[in-house]
């Protein structure tokens, strides 16, 4: 039985704490719309580039964040801001005393307070980035199921409470359709603890937002289970409502279009706007005047009211009443997913509220200025923290020290390294049988399930349905399958014979998702952040098809942006999964698995190597800077996620014993399969399952041009990673941040060295021929790339290798070529 977090206590409901909130809500608009002025039109520009941030969309959701942070969150909670409103994390941050006034100045400069909230390059307290609208709301789902898989399992640490996952996401975030990928799978898992909270002020970037949408979210939302709490009106609206005509003025507001609505805002404020914009104060008088000027009480409401009374009273909706946030956050004491609808308008207060177009507007500074008399803050204290507040600052600074969000600090969790023990080799069966990369990875997960090692108890795989064909069958028969209910496994209990048993219970270790990618990236993230947020750590291995990490590429880009690790196996790639063939061979991933920043890349093509590969990686994932590790060029220190891409293709193993020289070859990306003659003319290149037309070519060439190399890379984003950085710390001639001593040639650097000054290099991989050919840049030699440019055609692999020229004879071609193309130079 999973019980509700704790209730707030009620001795916080005084009245006296509301107008402390209302003041600092106010401090909040203020710093966060000053912030982005600051950054725009104080701080000068080099560049002439418009800095931006959203002061519309910052204002939209300043009462929400204040509640949520000052009033209603708890340490153990955890929560993503919608990305526009960063202006205003940033504020509370400030007011808090964990963001400085620099990086406040600094706002969207190098170093300063970032644009979109950011986990790992803000210096204050992010939870979870956002910037890429949608994949925020989905990590909060996602982040409740992983606090909830190490609770069921007992695995939190001693003591620790479990928290809300709180997801602040603008109205037009529930377009994309991550979302409701997300919702479906937090269903399926029976989520809880997770508050999602629109900032519905049903504008997007462009324009307002259909009328049509708002009767949909209700229903999407209550169909998943989730409880839904809509916050329409304030105080004030609720208090004209109750007067005579009161319901015929909900009624009118009920049925304005939001684009009406939107406009009349814009229109009606009087708030900073100067007297030649008096003509526009008009707007809401003139239509319900027209609308509803018969109804009773109307006229007298209407006249008891100025244009700025009135406009204060016509956009008193629920979002901007800092009383109607308190109580509907404080409603909910449950752990059922809510979300919670709260109506604003974007702009509240601003010159432009309600405009549509201003999503990318700013105040002039005449604007800001009439703003900050408005706020009664003296010129040249506008980043004091209590100027203009009619508070005394003593009271306030005693109430920001009690804030229980910010009890604990830091928030960000860590834990403990878990040992990685020695990876065996996977054998073919059978004498001189064969063996794939995603037969390998199989059977290495089969032997860590069987193992007792604490890390195989920390390893959680996942997969989007693929979960058999990837091959973690075998983990999934030993680990079972992770469910809030122990369900068993009904084809075994009715004896019906399967070679899956999936068992399912709180014990499993496989958390089986539906098929959208989107959410094995997310879910990757939140298992992969564990160590930070619930303070254990997990070794997340998730498998999929190859190219489908394209479906899913912009979630697993957030992934790594923020900082999480995981293990992604990728299988089977590129077009050696022939007869499959068609749309699901992939060409492009070796290029996405170099240019993935956090991601490090290895395709191997025998068994040894992977295992090689896997303990390095378990080891990569856990690595946080507090240790000089390996090569001070690569990230070693640092650590990252990996990603692993295998094949289907079943080949030939080579005879040989792992040596540490060869494991770490393997590691930095490359190594001689056959070393070439001092002076070589020739080496082939190759990568992954083409290794037996490298061979095949590299045999048939050793007459003609005996001292050719063969070269097996095995990573060519560490291998092209590593040269660039060399050569980075080369021209600066310092050892800099990434610790590369000035001299020192990089791994492929070493590698070629040997090779004639003119030599030739022929490339080989089954994916995109990009990927192998900056290799002719480390010294200049003469290459020839081959790889696969078009897919999408069912064969069998001879005819497939043949068709995209990564055959034998296309190699052997090439280095023909190559050798001709010598000659001709020499002459
Ligand atoms: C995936 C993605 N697509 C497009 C954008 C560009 N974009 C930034 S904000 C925005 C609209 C945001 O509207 P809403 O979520 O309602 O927030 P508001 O500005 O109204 O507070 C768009 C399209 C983005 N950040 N991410
Ligand atoms: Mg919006």
């Amino acid at each position: 039985m999973v019980s509700a977090p704790d209730p707030i206590p009620a001795d916080a409901a005084l009245p006296d704490r509301l107008r402390l909130l209302r003041a600092l809500e106010r401090k909040v608009l203020w710093l966060s719309s000053w912030t982005i002025h600051h950054a725009n039109h104080i701080r000068p520009s080099r560049d002439g580039l418009k800095v931006g941030g959203h002061q519309a969309s910052s204002a939209s959701v300043a009462t929400i964040l204040t509640a949520l942070y000052f009033d209603i969150l708890r340490p153990e909670d955890r929560i993503a801001v919608k990305p526009h409103a960063s202006p205003v994390f940033h504020a509370i941050q400030y007011l808090l005393g964990r963001q400085s006034l620099e990086n406040l100045k600094n706002f969207r400069a190098l170093g300063g307070a970032q644009s979109y909230p950011s986990r790992t390059k803000d210096a204050d307290d992010v939870d979870f980035s956002t910037g890429s609208v949608g994949l925020g709301a989905a990590m909060t789902s996602f982040a409740a199921l992983v606090q909830d898989y190490l609770h069921l399992k007992g695995r939190l640490p001693d003591g620790q409470a479990r928290g809300r996952m709180v997801s602040v996401v603008g109205d037009a975030e529930l377009d994309e359709g991550n979302v409701y990928e997300a919702l479906l799978e937090g269903w399926k898992h029976d989520i809880r603890n997770v508050w999602w909270v629109i900032d519905y002020n049903r504008q997007s970037l462009d324009s307002t937002i259909t009328d049509l949408l708002y009767s949909r979210f209700d229903q999407l939302f209550e169909a998943m289970g989730w409880r839904v709490v809509t916050a329409k009106y304030g105080s004030l609206l609720e208090a004209a409502f109750a007067r005579p005509g009161g319901g015929a003025l909900r009624e009118w507001i009920d049925s304005c279009p939001n684009s009406l609505y939107a406009a009349l805002c814009y229109k009606g404020g009087a708030l900073v706007r100067g007297a030649a914009d008096d003509d526009r104060t008009k707007g809401w008088r003139e239509h319900l005047v027209a609308d509803l000027g018969d109804e009773r009480g109307i006229r007298a409401l209407l006249d008891g009211l100025d244009d700025a009374g009135l406009q204060r009273l016509m956009t008193n909706l629920a979002g901007h009443d800092m009383a109607t946030m308190q109580a509907m956050f404080r409603a909910v004491d449950d752990d059922r997913p809510t979300c919670f609808i709260a109506y604003t308008i974007k702009g509240f207060g601003l010159p432009f509220e309600g405009h549509k177009d201003n999503h990318a507007g700013l105040m002039n500074p005449a604007q800001i200025d009439g703003f900050r008399e408005e706020s009664n803050i003296p010129s040249g204290a506008e980043w004091d923290r209590f100027a203009g507040l009619e508070i005394d600052s003593d009271e306030l600074q005693a109430f920001l020290d009690a804030v229980p969000f910010a009890a604990r600090y830091p928030r960000r969790t860590s834990a403990p390294r878990v040992a990685v023990p020695a990876i065996g080799t996977p054998r073919p069966a059978g004498q001189g049988g064969t063996l794939s990369t995603q037969a390998a990875f199989g059977q290495i997960l089969d032997a860590l399930a069987r193992d007792d090692a604490p890390l195989a108890d920390r390893i959680v795989t996942t997969s989007p349905d693929v979960t058999v064909s990837t091959n973690l069958g075998a983990w999934v028969n030993r680990r079972g399958i992770f469910d809030r209910r122990d369900r068993g496994d009904t084809f075994r209990d009715e004896k019906v014979v399967s070679a899956q048993q999936w068992r399912q219970s709180t014990e499993g270790q496989h958390i089986e998702l539906g098929i959208a990618e989107n959410n094995l990236f997310i879910l990757l993230a939140a298992l992969g952040l564990s160590h930070e947020t619930f303070g254990t750590r997990l070794l997340p291995i998730g498998t999929l098809y190859d190219p489908f990490i394209q479906r899913g590429l912009d979630a697993l880009n957030y992934a790594c942006y923020q900082g999480a690790r995981f293990l992604l196996v990728a299988t089977p790639s590129g077009v050696s999964l022939a007869p499959e063939g068609g749309a699901h061979q992939s060409v492009g991933t070796p290029l996405i698995g170099m240019a993935q920043d956090g991601l490090a890349a290895f395709e191997p093509a025998y068994a040894d190597e992977l295992a090689v590969q896997m303990a390095w990686s378990f080891d990569y994932l856990q690595r946080d800077g507090s240790a000089r590790r390996g090569r001070g060029w690569l990230r070693d220190a640092q650590g990252g996620s990996v990603y692993l891409r295998l094949s289907t293709r079943a080949l030939e193993q080579p005879d040989r014993t792992m040596d540490n020289a060869l494991r770490q070859n393997i590691v930095d990306g490359a190594y001689w399969l056959k070393p070439p003659a001092t002076g070589a003319e020739l080496a082939v290149v190759y990568t992954g399952a083409v290794a037996p037309e490298a061979i095949a070519a590299w045999n048939a060439l050793a007459e003609d041009i005996p001292g050719a190399g063969l070269l097996a890379v095995t990573s060519a984003d560490r291998l092209n990673a590593g040269w660039t950085a060399a050569q980075r710390a080369r021209q600066t001639a310092a050892p800099k941040g990434d610790g590369t001593p000035p001299g020192t040639l990089s791994h492929i650097e070493s590698l070629l060295a040997p090779l004639a000054p003119d030599a030739g290099l022929v490339t080989v991989l089954d994916g995109h021929p990009a990927t192998l050919s900056w290799l002719g840049a480390v010294y200049g030699h003469r290459t020839h790339s081959l790889g696969v440019e078009h897919f999408g055609q069912s064969a069998d692999i001879p005819d497939l290798y043949r068709a995209h020229r990564i055959d034998t004879e296309a190699i052997l071609d090439a280095c023909a070529k190559i050798a001709l193309e010598r000659l001709t130079a020499r002459r």
